[in-house]
């Protein structure tokens, strides 16, 4: 394997900062709460870490509306916490990847105080600002967070674009100073030891510039405007002209992967082949829309296990020539796996955390673990609206109140899929705070931290934590699950995912059983004697005395052919 392809075997670990540990008891975690928890990165085995944003920011959502690009909000630590942060994960041979949030600023950053104060101001032009159309908003485009995306101005009398909360104004990017500012912000960061970025939300970049209507829907003010932002029309250039500002010519192994809402299998080999030099990898959504009905994102209409599998693979196939893929099953904006593809229930909650895990890590493409996935964290048994601290949620009900909706579909939605799920604290120990803070968390922590933690993991032998440490060094070690094809087996089967990796004379086969029963396979004679990689189970025999074999529930089990 080339080099510029060490990330083919790498697995990525995300911190969501604000809930990771804190250090300093004021209930929100911070770099000091990182640095602390050195050591479970290492034990893990990652080969990167994912920060998500510690900048300045007023956190309207999270620290994704960004105040200051250049400096470490006070909530989260200092700068100089970061370089250590830096330094310890590099002495311990991990990468650090920051958070690129350049779709949008902070409504508080300096560049739009700026150019908000006048139609001349030397930064008007950098944000997006229209005249209204008959005293409404210049169109019908959605914010992601409800109601519309352009917000009136008092001062000038004109719109501003938000495609997410008002307090996060888009930037324009066909200017070019702005795309400059970005660069030069870039680079900054890389001379300061960072290991890449991953880019928010960057294939909303380059906005149509007509900003025309979007197709209408019927009842709907204002609509998801997808097809006059997502993967615009300058898109690749400026993806690509990012990349030789901040990247050509450095030394260095670096990490780009580009968060791409509705990205499709064609545009992503367009993003990421290596020859366009654009990004490394891409986000793509496909797999995790598969439980929202047509309404919106609230719309919960549950999994359909052979639909899941089928994108997936879907993308397996499409992108096994050219292009590479990031692999995951949850991060901080979706509900957590075991809950959402997996079976909670705490009698199968350990086996599908590991069959899961199984599934994801042996495909092809990089994995992300998402901070609590590799101990199996569930979602928050959610029963109130009030519960909901995450700006999309709030939004979302302030319109059910307001426009009289209905409020019990409402509240399923927000339990099943609401992004705080995945944003309750890190359980590390059986404590009343999890072991997350000495103060009172600012998102309360799951109940089950009491049996469900890493104290209970972390070294145990059959724990979700080192099954996932397994399914890492896996990668590691063998270059069929790296860079090896892909081909699916009994694809059409609800229960039974299987495939089947090859790299020259190494087959790798996994299966995983998705149901609570146990399920017979016949395999087939040529998978006679193969040796057993890895199971959820500890009995498994070394190898497999025939082409037959029975999975107990939610068992999953790696088989190498060599
Ligand atoms: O969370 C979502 C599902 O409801 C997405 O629409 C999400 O907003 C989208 O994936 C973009 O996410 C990124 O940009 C947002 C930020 O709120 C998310 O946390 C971030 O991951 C705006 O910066």
């Amino acid at each position: 394997m080339q080099d510029r392809e060490w990330f083919k075997s790498a697995v990525v670990y995300q911190v969501y900062p604000r809930s990771f540990a804190d250090s300093d008891g004021d209930g929100i975690g911070d770099l000091g709460g990182i640095l602390a928890h050195l050591d479970h990165f290492e034990a893990l085995g990652v080969d990167v870490v994912w920060l998500s944003p510690i900048y300045r920011s007023p956190q309207a959502d999270n620290g994704y509306d960004i105040s200051d690009y250049q400096d470490v909000d006070p909530l989260f630590g200092t700068l100089e916490q970061l370089d250590e942060l830096i330094a310890g994960l590099h002495e311990r041979g991990i990468k650090l990847v920051m958070d690129l949030v350049v779709n949008h600023t902070s409504d508080e950053h300096p560049w739009f105080v700026e150019s908000r104060t006048s139609k001349d101001s030397p930064k008007r032009d950098w944000y997006v600002w229209r005249d209204g159309k008959d005293g409404a908003e210049p169109n019908n485009w959605g914010s992601f967070f409800s109601g519309s995306a352009w917000q009136r101005d008092e001062a000038t009398d004109q719109y501003y674009l938000h495609l997410f909360d008002r307090k996060q104004p888009d930037l324009n990017w066909e200017n070019e100073e702005v795309r400059e500012a970005v660069h030069a912000m870039m680079r900054w960061w890389l001379d300061r030891g960072v290991d890449g970025f991953r880019m928010d939300v960057i294939n909303f970049i380059s906005k149509e510039q007509s900003f025309a209507d979007a197709p209408p829907v019927a009842g709907q003010p204002y609509v998801n405007a997808f097809s006059m932002f997502a993967d615009g029309p300058r898109i690749h250039e400026f993806l690509a002209e990012m990349h030789e500002q901040v990247f050509a010519g450095r030394d260095g192994a670096f990490l780009t992967v580009g968060e791409m809402p509705g990205v499709t299998t064609d545009e992503a080999i367009r993003y990421t082949d290596p020859e366009r030099a654009e990004v490394d990898m891409v986000f793509q959504f496909e797999h995790v829309s598969i439980d929202q009905g047509p309404a919106s994102k609230w719309d919960w209409i549950g999994v359909d296990r052979v639909a899941l599998k089928r994108s997936l693979h879907r993308w397996q196939v499409a992108l096994a020539e050219r292009g590479w893929n990031s692999l995951y099953w949850d991060n901080h904006d979706q509900p957590r796996a075991v809950s959402r593809f997996g079976d909670d229930d705490p009698a199968y909650w350990a086996a599908s955390a590991k069959a899961l895990a199984t599934i994801l890590h042996c495909m092809r493409g990089t994995p992300y673990v998402y901070q609590g996935e590799e101990l199996g964290m569930t979602n928050y048994p959610f029963r109130d609206a009030s519960e909901h601290r995450d700006v999309e949620a709030v939004n979302h009900w302030k319109r059910v109140l307001a426009e009289g909706l209905d409020q019990q579909a409402a509240l399923t939605g927000m339990a099943k899929v609401g992004r705080d799920n995945a944003r309750t604290p890190v359980q590390w120990d059986a404590g009343p705070t999890a072991g997350f803070t000495t103060g009172e968390p600012w998102l309360p922590v799951n109940p089950n931290r009491s049996w469900l933690n890493a104290a209970a993991q972390v070294g145990v032998e059959g724990s979700v934590f080192e099954h996932h440490r397994a399914l890492i060094r896996l990668r590691h070690e063998h270059e069929v699950i790296a860079d090896g094809d892909f081909t699916a087996v009994m694809e059409n089967d609800p229960d039974v995912w299987a495939y089947v990796r090859t790299l020259g004379a190494k087959r790798l086969l996994v299966v995983a059983n998705c149901g609570r029963s146990p399920r017979e396979l016949e395999l087939g004679d040529g998978w006679a004697g193969t040796r057993l990689l890895l199971s959820n189970e500890p009995d498994r025999a070394e190898r497999l005395g025939s082409g037959r074999l029975t999975l107990a529930g939610w068992e999953s089990r790696v088989y190498l052919a060599e």
